[in-house]
């Protein structure tokens, strides 16, 4: 075929891999119905909408299988540089559609439904979210699996496999009300148990967990069982299918039963439930770690599992000790896992039996960090007794790396005493603790940030010693997303007329989009272009209100912000700017601006109680405007519950406005503001993270920037008096009075006070106020341009056309480039 089957330019990639696509089942057109009855025991007829999904996914998975099994025996044969992606969180939403789309089976899997009557909408909405994870770092770490995939490279995802994902959000009365995501309350049909292929990972102590916290029982040490629980990441095309592998925590036999119980038989068996707490559940803290203990052994169950993992898998290749940088690159996804270091260590040093220089330069040169976040709260540090307890090994590796360091530092900087203490690894106080982020730069040879500012503010001011000290170790690797997902799966109007216009290949390279530019000027694309758009805004008003019962204007701008909700990410600016939007329309009802829904989605951190009074009152204000004539059909908040992968699939190619409003200098990277632009919404935004090369590649004139610069919210740091711009400015004045006046919570007067004192506060970090007014003019400027409708569709051809740098294979390959020194295997 000179097309793949997808039209998408999967033909142009079978083309590169020289074959043509496997049929669907080896010609066995049966499996679903072998799948339904054999598994499930039902009459065809009879089989629910669950049954049929299990036994449709089932059935994929067996095509797969094969394919999956002999792309790990072509990485043993080969024995090639094998990447392993070290993350305690990999946030991969849904498969079933996924892994039809890169098998490139979906006209014979739609072929095979028709013929059966089968509603493939409806069986898709039967699996629930794989949410094993919080947010962009997680979503990250599954994009780039699937690049790793794509593009052939030997890779092996590690992470946890919860048995409770992120919590499913309920709203009552407005507020954010948290339930356990029991997403494996039925069989997942994709993960395969690897009983036989068990570690185990000793312990220095026993413990009893109690509320998230674990109570240590010193003196006797205890072991931990690694069960894997393997997925299959199916690249585009199908040749590549690499693994994630996933370690549930479980209780080893013989120690239980054997020496340990001394009869009791019961405490044996309760122990086992304590110690599949480890993997019990993720926690649900984006950006800011709570530092309870048990996350602490979490981060050590992963880091041990999987390096004990990788070590088995490289000495079965037959390869030796001085061989392991050559053979193996681990990417630490943020310091979550940093642990690795003094694991590593532990496993050259007391296992291979080398000499401390050889087995730490093997450590560094085999581990490399990426840094997610500059929040100072968000700085990892675990107390030295928890080690203590714990790692009493890793404790004594981890001094003697900072005694070595520090030896380092004084020589280089003679008597400066203050730098030592900056620099240590531990930090000194009533509880000394392990300062996470300097081991992890100390013990690899990169550390790189997600977005060109973010790498820079890392560099000049969270750890400019370091910087100094090791100025080749730092690097930017500005993130991206995976085109396959999120435009080519989600936005499948859009899609066909990009093949139609770019032909194939751009889902694999998508850097042909470059050539839709030119289509800007062509009034007949644009209206292709703006009913593709249309298309898919109809799809997601019937999909959420099939969901959620919200009924909302598809006539109205769908204007976006949807991300975990932190002061920082200034939902409050959005809200403030409603305000005052709807205090315009009270005062003058001749007012005509174009109607606009702005759409909300977003968790909340459980025990970050600002974030959860800001939910409540962005319904509270949607739930007012929607009673008052004023806004009735020009105005309307709606806050969609629940934010999780399938929801931002159905949500973004749906959006005309991404709000990526963060104050400068917060938002590392983002990966939203990637998804929005690829598919055609205009970015309103600051200066902050990624946002800001997304405003290189398109142009400044192609979006909505607006607010202070990193520099300027630096530079106001200590003096800032947001009350001026309270004074100064009626608008704002009048936002915030109505806010704290009751207007949107007649019931409770007093409710939003605490949010009226964050943002009046002297010094408030966010500098909400003084954004606000640039911010307003911005939203003003979106509205004019609506108003026109080919200079609107123009620019948002050019943000899709100009969208490739963002594609998570333009990421993945700097990292195989420049960090891991890894090329393709690509599979017969
Ligand atoms: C990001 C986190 C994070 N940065 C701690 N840091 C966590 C920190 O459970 N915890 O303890 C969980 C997550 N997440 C995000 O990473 C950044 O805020 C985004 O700007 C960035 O796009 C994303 C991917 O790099």
């Amino acid at each position: 075929r000179a097309d793949g089957p997808e039209g998408d330019g999967s033909g142009d990639l079978l083309a590169r891999y020289g074959c043509g696509p496997v049929p669907f089942t080896g010609h066995d057109d049966a499996l679903y119905e072998r799948r339904l009855i054999f598994d499930h025991v039902v009459d065809l007829t009879e089989a629910g909408p669950r049954e049929r999904f299990e036994a449709v996914a089932a059935a994929i998975r067996d095509v797969l299988a094969q394919r999956w099994v002999r792309t790990q025996q072509e990485h043993e044969r080969a024995n090639p540089k094998q990447v392993y992606y070290l993350s305690m969180e990999f946030l991969i939403g849904r498969s079933l559609a996924n892994n039809v789309m890169n098998l490139l089976l979906s006209p014979l899997v739609d072929d095979a439904a028709r013929r059966r009557g089968l509603d493939l909408a409806e069986l898709i909405e039967q699996e629930p979210d794989a949410g094993l994870g919080n947010g962009g770092l997680g979503r990250l770490a599954a994009c780039f699996v699937e690049s790793m995939a794509t593009m052939a490279l030997p890779a092996i995802g590690y992470g946890l496999r919860y048995d409770f994902g992120i919590f499913r959000q309920e709203l009552r009365d407005g507020c954010q009300v948290e339930q356990p995501d029991r997403w494996l309350a039925r069989p997942d049909p994709w993960e395969v148990a690897r009983p036989n292929e068990a570690v185990t990972v000793p312990l220095g102590c026993r413990f009893e967990a109690h509320g998230g916290e674990i109570a240590v029982h010193r003196g006797q040490a205890s072991h931990l069982l690694g069960v894997p629980y393997d997925r299959p990441v199916v690249g585009h095309g199908g040749r590549t299918i690499n693994t994630l592998r996933l370690w549930k925590a479980e209780t080893p036999d013989v120690f239980d039963f054997g020496e340990f119980s001394g009869g009791d038989y019961f405490g044996a068996v309760s122990d086992r439930v304590l110690a599949e707490t480890v993997s019990r559940v993720l926690y649900p803290d984006d950006s800011t770690p709570r530092g309870r203990s048990l996350r602490f052994l979490q981060e050590y169950f992963l880091v041990a599992c999987s390096l004990d993992d990788i070590v088995a898998r490289f000495l079965r290749r037959g390869n030796d000790w001085p061989a392991l940088a050559d053979k193996v690159a681990v990417q630490l996804n943020d310091t979550h896992p940093a642990l690795a270091v003094a694991e590593l260590m532990r496993i050259l040093l007391d296992r291979a039996g080398l000499n401390w220089d050889r087995a730490w330069e093997l450590t560094i040169g085999t581990l490399a960090y990426t840094n997610h976040t500059l929040l100072p709260e968000a700085l990892e540090t675990w107390p030295v007794d928890l080690f203590e307890a714990l790692l009493p090994r890793h404790l004594e590796i981890v001094y003697e790396i900072n005694r070595r360091f520090l030896d380092d530092v004084r020589a280089a900087h003679p008597g400066d005493e203050a730098k030592v203490g900056r620099m240590s690894l531990i930090e000194e106080g009533p509880t000394r603790k392990v300062r996470m982020a300097h081991l992890a730069i100390v013990g690899t040879h990169s550390t790189n940030g997600v977005a060109a500012i973010h790498s820079e503010l890392l560099r000049t001011r969270t750890v400019p010693d370091f910087a100094a000290m090791f100025p080749g170790r730092f690097g930017n690797k500005t993130n991206g997303v995976t085109p396959r997902r999120w435009l080519l799966l989600a936005n499948p109007g859009l899609a066909a007329l990009l093949t139609e216009a770019v032909g194939v290949g751009w889902a694999a390279d998508l850097g042909k989009l470059a050539a839709v530019t030119p289509l800007a000027e062509d009034a007949g694309f644009r209206e292709h272009f703006l009913a593709a758009r249309r298309a898919a805004k109809l799809r997601f008003v019937d999909w959420i209100r099939d969901r959620d019962g919200i009924a909302l204007d598809p006539d109205s701008i769908f204007d976006a912000q949807v991300k975990r909700i932190h002061e920082y990410k200034r939902q409050l600016l959005n809200v403030l700017h409603v305000v005052v939007c709807y205090n315009r329309l009270r005062d003058d009802p001749g007012l005509d601006p174009p109607p606009r829904t702005f759409l909300f989605a977003g968790k909340a951190a459980p025990a970050y109680h600002l974030a959860k009074l800001i939910i409540r009152l962005i319904n509270d204000v949607g739930a007012t405007l929607d009673r008052d004539q004023a806004a009735r059909g020009r105005l309307r908040v709606a806050f969609l519950p629940d934010y999780s992968v399938t929801l931002a699939e159905r949500l973004i190619p749906a959006s005309d406005v991404s709000e990526q409003i963060s104050t400068a200098g917060f938002e590392a990277s983002g990966t939203s503001n990637m998804k929005f632009m690829m598919n055609g919404a205009l970015t309103v935004g600051t200066r902050d993270g990624a946002t800001i090369e997304i405003a290189e590649e398109v142009g400044e004139e192609n979006l909505f920037l607006f607010g202070l610069t990193a520099d300027q919210v630096a530079g106001s740091r200590g003096w800032y008096e947001p009350r001026w711009h309270y004074e100064h400015e009626p608008e704002a004045r009048r936002a915030l009075d109505l806010i704290a006046s009751g207007h949107f919570n007649p019931g409770e007067p007093g409710r939003y006070a605490p949010i009226r004192e964050a943002l009046l506060t002297h010094g408030e970090p966010y500098m909400h106020l003084a954004d606000l007014t640039s911010y307003a003019e911005a939203q003003r400027c979106v509205s004019d341009l609506y108003a026109d409708r080919a200079g609107w569709a123009r620019k948002a051809i050019i943000n899709v056309a100009r969208s490739g740098k963002f594609s998570s294979d333009r990421t993945i390959a700097e990292y195989a480039g420049s960090i891991w020194g890894a090329t393709p295997c690509p599979v017969a």
